[in-house]
């Protein structure tokens, strides 16, 4: 389900998560042999949304597979919507290419116009290889590269007139208790002439905006409405306001929430009053769905995370749009991020790196804009950010990023704060830091937050906050011991004891995302450093089986 809620009431959806062929392509011969016009005989069939390593055969496929369905539309225009292809897709319709999108975590669509009635055969084309040069995320990652139509496919019926975008910002006026909301649509149309039409706003069924205007193709509409008594979204209170905006016959619906989030003097503030971050990292990974995590599972991480006292979650890209709506919804704060993960120099002035970045970034946004739980942005995470080919990338992107949306704090994770000199460029000072796991023993990380904070105060950087964004330490699941051996359930669980104890006292720690929720599948390239080919530093196992540190850190946020 891509959504939590019906995005459109007067489009009639055509929904194509469904059984598609599907035939894998290993040695690359489809386009010239145009299996977009003539698709093999010899194809088998996959559900979409899904992952094709969890189809028997493919556990390991990195490459070119090809995916065919048909649909039946009487409309002349529809969009065509994905919600997440992995790598590089190809979308071709009656045998002609319509459009090309990179990126496995973001969703795109294309708008087809002047279209038959009738039956239309849809082919996609997709490739998941990863290189370590210039493809996003690398080959060498530590999580799994899955592959395939991973999130939704569904085709939208337009009118001759309907809203391309829109875009809901505001401002608060007298503290928190009002809001002045602007709104900006975009509206396209396949008319050769002008039309009027009655355009509406509403919000929670109350009309608060109606105007008659002329529109024809990229008509650009804006307007303001005040808004009273506002309800403001907190973690703990989430109020979301259901909006829907008309434009003739064709509508878009919505949900934002009033907040606001800022940083003062070093602290966090989420609408005026400091914040603690109590976080946790997660990637969309389980033994049987890869990263096509189905609603119920997203809905069960949710309530584990929240149960076990957790009120933020990061991953290293941004997630299925259901899952933003549920942590919308549960008040669970967000740090969206583009899987920029450990580039080094060299990557930061290839062209190809700086153009997907941008268009990651762009569409990651675009995508969440009007997500109060999302709070944070982050350009990449441990890249080379010592060296000043990383500088201007970051200053680069991050100047993007705030173009787009000033609303939002913006910061990437480094695991190098003593020598990072990017830093200046993000709005919250976010480190990464393993001590106790990877090299010496936990008791040297006093020494460690004294030495940054010390660097930072030097830097005239002492006024941002400090998240320590990643540490932990790896647990075989079901192994206990009677000592403190690495990859016991009990070695884990000391070093959370210990640390979340350590950042709570530390004065200038605004809080931290423990690394991390699940244990996840990783690439065969790490599998000699990670037993079972797994990254065991979970809270709970892949199967969401809660290791002892669960119950600790249970214990300890209560
Ligand atoms: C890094 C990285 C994480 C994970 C972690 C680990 O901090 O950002 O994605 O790989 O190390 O488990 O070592």
């Amino acid at each position: 389900m891509n959504r939590l809620i019906n995005e459109h009431t007067l489009r009639n959806k055509v929904n194509l998560n469904q059984l598609w062929d599907f035939i894998i392509d290993p040695n690359d011969i489809g386009e010239s042999s145009k299996w977009y016009a003539n698709f093999p005989k010899e194809c088998t069939k996959i559900v979409v949304p899904s992952c094709w390593q969890n189809e028997m055969g493919y556990f390991d496929y990195e490459g070119v597979a090809w995916y065919a369905t048909k649909f039946y539309s009487d409309a002349s225009n529809i969009k065509l919507h994905f919600g997440g292809v992995t790598g590089l897709s190809k979308v071709y319709i009656d045998g002609d290419l319509v459009g090309v999108h990179y990126g496995d975590f973001t969703e795109f669509s294309f708008i087809l116009s002047n279209l038959t009635a009738g039956s239309h055969k849809l082919v996609v084309r997709v490739d998941n290889t990863s290189n370590n040069e210039n493809t996003i995320p690398l080959k060498s990652v530590d999580w799994y590269h899955y592959g395939g139509i991973i999130r939704e496919v569904s085709i939208w019926e337009l009118g001759d007139v309907w809203i391309d975008n829109y875009k809901i910002d505001y401002t608060f006026v007298d503290g928190y208790k009002k809001a002045n909301l602007k709104a900006q649509l975009q509206i396209n149309s396949t008319l050769d002439t002008d039309k009027t039409v009655e355009m509406t706003f509403d919000i929670d069924g109350n009309n608060y905006y109606g105007k008659t205007v002329t529109v024809s193709n990229k008509t650009e509409i804006e307007f303001n409405v005040d808004i009273d008594n506002i309800k403001l979204w907190e973690p703990t209170n989430p109020v979301l306001y259901n909006i829907r905006l008309s434009i003739g016959t064709d509508d878009v619906i919505d949900r934002i929430g009033f907040r606001e989030i800022t940083t003062q003097n070093g602290k966090i503030l989420l609408n005026g009053k400091p914040i603690e971050i109590k976080g946790i990292n997660r990637h969309e990974d389980h033994p049987d769905w890869g990263s096509a995590i189905p609603l119920k599972l997203m809905m069960r991480d949710v309530d584990i995370i929240k149960n076990m006292g957790c009120n933020a979650i990061r991953s290293h890209y941004p997630p299925a749009k259901a899952f933003i709506d549920l942590c919308d919804e549960s008040g669970m704060l967000y740090w969206s991020e583009i899987p920029m993960w450990q580039y080094s120099e060299r990557h930061f002035t290839n062209p190809l790196v700086i153009e997907r970045s941008n268009i990651m970034a762009q569409e990651m946004i675009k995508r969440d804009y009007h997500s109060p739980a999302t709070i944070i942005w982050s350009v990449h995470n441990e890249v080379d950010t010592a060296k000043i080919d990383c500088y201007n990338f970051s200053n680069n992107i991050i100047n993007r990023v705030k173009m787009q949306d000033s609303s939002r704090l913006v910061t990437f994770a480094s695991d190098r704060p003593m020598t990072d000199i990017c830093f200046e460029l993000a709005d919250i000072i976010c480190i990464n830091n393993y001590t106790g796991w990877y090299g010496d023993d936990l008791d040297k990380w006093p020494r460690f937050l004294d030495n940054v904070t010390k660097r930072l105060e030097e830097n005239n950087l002492g006024d941002k906050p400090i998240i320590i964004s990643e540490f932990g330490a790896g647990a075989i699941f079901g192994n206990r011991t009677f000592d403190e051996t690495k990859w016991s359930e009990n070695f884990q669980d000391t070093t959370f004891e210990y640390l979340l104890d350590l950042f709570d006292k530390h004065e200038r720690i605004s809080g931290y995302y423990i690394w991390q929720y699940c244990d996840t599948r990783i690439p065969n390239e790490r599998a000699l450093s990670r037993p079972r080919s797994y990254n065991n530093k979970g809270i709970v196992n892949e199967y969401r089986q809660p290791k002892q540190a669960y119950w600790t850190i249970k214990r300890y946020f209560s």
